[in-house]
């Protein structure tokens, strides 16, 4: 049994520089990751939440998703703190392809994949912190028994008796024994190097899973990561001496001595991509 998996995509996201285009981006890696699914011939296709953004998640993302889905390959959606299920959400207004399955109780759900192996998944219901949803989940059927979901601790893995959940929410990918967090395919903020993609995972008839990463991210070959455009640098004292909402923001966090130099940046950067974009 192949599964394509992956997590975190965040369509509709906030950038601090270039957000049409880099959203573009994020678009055209999901295309990437559908057109993998279908050369690599896989039994179906993962998304472990966080698949949009909920507050900013626009009509035409909506008929995007609805339309990339539309293809051959199964489809399960797993909703995310991010992109959580309720009636206003796009998993339930969108009029999705027979193919595409969400998982839509905060209950672990099974779904029969094949003979003898079964995906259980569920669905964040509100917004808020994710919560841990293997948490006094176990396993009450035979065969190989694995997971979607999005938001967990994943040393509850062995005690559900799942043989393998697949994870969203940590955006660093790492690939444990007996579970997989894929990490966000397309870059979202600096430093997200390294290997990442989409991840393609063989469960074999033992319930173990081996996993392949493919490249998918288009911010990537676009070239965007590596422009300076894409994650400036800003000058603070520049944005310091502005008549601005955020040059206001900056003054004050530049003045506060109970921050180090460290902490002061990452303030910085954080409080002025909020301020930034809509
Ligand atoms: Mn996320």
């Amino acid at each position: 049994m192949k599964l394509l998996l992956f997590a975190d995509l965040h369509l509709d996201t906030r950038f601090s520089s270039a957000g049409p285009e880099r959203r573009q981006a994020l678009r055209d890696t999901l295309g990437r990751i559908v057109d993998l699914a279908e050369e690599s011939g896989v039994d179906a296709m993962l998304c472990a939440g966080d698949l949009y953004e909920h507050d900013r998640c626009s009509p035409s993302t909506a008929e995007f998703l609805r339309s990339s889905f539309d293809c051959p390959v199964p489809v399960f959606l797993a909703p995310g703190n991010d992109d959580w299920y309720g009636p206003q959400s796009v998993y339930q207004q969108v009029d999705w392809t027979p193919n595409v399955h969400v998982f839509s109780s905060e209950s672990m759900t099974p779904v029969e994949l094949a003979d003898g192996i079964t995906l259980w998944g569920a669905a964040h219901v509100g917004p808020g912190p994710a919560r841990d949803v293997l948490d006094g989940f176990a396993v009450n059927r035979g065969g190989v028994n694995v997971a979607l979901c999005h938001g967990s601790t994943p040393g509850d893995v062995a005690i559900t008796g799942l043989d393998h959940a697949f994870l969203g929410h940590v955006h660093t990918p790492e690939h444990a024994t007996d579970y997989t967090f894929p990490g966000n395919p397309d870059p979202l903020t600096p430093g997200e190097t390294g290997e990442r993609g989409a991840v393609l995972c063989t469960v074999h008839e033992d319930g173990s899973v081996s996993r392949e990463v493919f490249d998918v991210s288009a911010s990537r070959s676009l070239g965007w990561l590596d422009s300076e455009r894409t994650f400036p640098l800003l000058d603070f004292d520049t944005v310091a001496a502005e008549r601005t909402v955020r040059g206001q923001f900056v003054r004050d966090v530049l003045a506060d001595p109970a921050l180090d130099v460290a902490l002061r940046g990452r303030v910085l950067s954080a409080g002025l991509r909020a301020l930034e974009e809509r």
